[in-house]
């Protein structure tokens, strides 16, 4: 493991920050190796990470069109929980929650985790029996999670309305305590700088333009910078992973979509936790630099322009001043979207595939940051023993075939 002495780190900072150690190579591709991870997000990082460092899988390659970091992950407004309803989700989320949690200190990089308290929302007495129905199955999977009323949610996070004129008054929340927010460009890079250290080839500006195959098994992908060989090739590649599965000859169940965020001017802290509104739709948290991180559902459209459309801003907006008030005077200072892959039950795949060899995490929809860590974990396990880990195998290909669908629309907090 790379070290950084205070001294290197001073004097990177007198010569005007040049002379800093590389934090990963820049090697050529080689001809062949044991595993192909397509895809340099955080999923695909941690991936390359977890078959070096728990299965002992190094002859890894990462394969990324871009510079690592730049697709959803770097994309993503952060938010990590594991309230999520059904056992299956549960079990996954919280283990990638926990993992979340010794993170830092794992990969030797500051990721920021901030557990400053996820609170969703309850507008109706509808919303208020779903969330309590909700919270009583998370504990039950030993997972922390709690119901507050309107006045508790308010002693939470002053300064929210709850004001009963409101079209949509909050009658409570529900609020997951050790949810919160991660640095998402540090999770990227920890994970690269981690896996490069135990001899995983990141390999950026090379793009997968298609899927080798001899019979029903893999043997490598074409990329715009050559042939790779491997006999294992797995694709990490959110927004496009129907594109890369019909270049192996599959056929994916899943749709992709725009998905917006955007951040206002910084100002002083003012919010600090978590709040999301299913009803309403929207949600907000303040970064360290000082800007609100705003958000919504999906635009309804599908497509693979990293824009997003006016009509969704506003919607947000609007819900966002019902909320606050107090935010009114603000102005937004940027604008971003990224493309989601969704799938019919808002779950994501990690999976084996009829071709051997070739396995599919991706559908994550609008949240798989928070499964960053457990996704590579999992996504690992199954690769290396060429066999899903009991935490991913609800989540196979499968499903859509037997109907045992795991339906977290509700969870998702965010439309898709
Ligand atoms: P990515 O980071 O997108 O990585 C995939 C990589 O594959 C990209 O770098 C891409 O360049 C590369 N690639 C694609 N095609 C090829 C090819 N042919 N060859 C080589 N490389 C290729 N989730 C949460 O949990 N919490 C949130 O608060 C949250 N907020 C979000 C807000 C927005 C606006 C968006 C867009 C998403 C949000 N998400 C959130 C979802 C989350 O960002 C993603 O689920 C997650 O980051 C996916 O990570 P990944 O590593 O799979 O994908
Ligand atoms: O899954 O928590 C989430 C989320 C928040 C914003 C986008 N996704």
């Amino acid at each position: 493991m790379k070290k950084y002495s205070f001294l290197s780190l001073v004097s990177g900072a007198a010569t005007g920050h040049k002379d800093w150690p590389r934090a990963w190579r820049k090697p050529e591709p080689k001809k062949a190796y044991d595993v192909i991870i397509v895809g340099g997000g955080g999923h695909g990082l941690a991936t390359a990470y977890y078959l070096a460092k728990e299965h002992g899988i190094t002859r890894v390659a990462v394969l990324e069109k871009g510079p690592i970091g730049l697709g959803n992950t770097g994309r993503n407004t952060t938010i990590i929980r594991s309230n999520y309803l059904w056992d299956e989700s549960a079990h996954l989320y919280e283990k990638s929650l926990k993992l979340f949690e010794g993170l830092s200190r794992n990969v030797n990089f500051n990721t920021m985790v901030s557990q400053r308290g996820v609170l969703n929302l309850a507008h109706t007495l509808h919303d208020l029996r779903e969330l309590q129905r909700r919270v009583n199955a998370i504990r039950f999977n030993g997972i922390d999670s709690e119901v507050l009323d309107a006045q508790q949610t308010k002693a939470f996070c002053p300064i929210l309305n709850i004001s009963p004129s409101c079209r949509y008054p909050v009658l409570g929340a529900s609020l997951q305590r050790r949810g919160g927010v991660a640095r998402h460009d540090a999770v990227a890079w920890g994970f690269a700088r981690a896996a490069d250290d135990l001899g995983v080839d990141i390999i950026e500006n090379c793009e997968v333009t298609g899927i080798r195959r001899d019979g029903d098994q893999v043997t490598g992908v074409e990329t715009t910078r050559g042939l790779i060989q491997a006999p294992k090739v797995g694709i990490v590649v959110a927004g496009h992973t129907s594109v890369l599965a019909g270049m192996a000859g599959l056929r994916l169940p899943i749709t992709s979509h725009p998905l917006q965020a955007l951040v206002s001017e910084p100002i002083k802290p003012v919010i600090d936790c978590v709040v999301m509104s299913n009803q309403v739709h929207v949600y907000v948290s303040q970064s360290d630099k000082g800007e609100l991180v705003i958000g919504a559902g999906i635009d309804a459209y599908n497509g693979y322009g990293q824009r997003g459309s006016l009509p969704t801003i506003e919607h947000q907006l609007s819900a966002l001043m019902e909320l606050f008030p107090i935010f009114s005077r603000l102005r937004m200072l940027r604008q971003w979207a990224g493309t989601v892959d969704t799938c019919p039950d808002a779950s994501p795949i990690i999976s084996r595939t009829p071709v051997r060899g070739f396995y599919i995490n991706g559908g994550w929809g609008t949240g798989g940051f928070k499964a960053t860590p457990g996704s590579g974990w999992v996504f690992a396990h199954t690769i290396a023993q060429d066999r899903p880990h009991p935490l991913n195998a609800a989540f196979s290909l499968d499903r859509f075939a037997t109907g045992a669908l795991v339906d977290e629309h509700g969870a998702a907090a965010v439309a898709h």
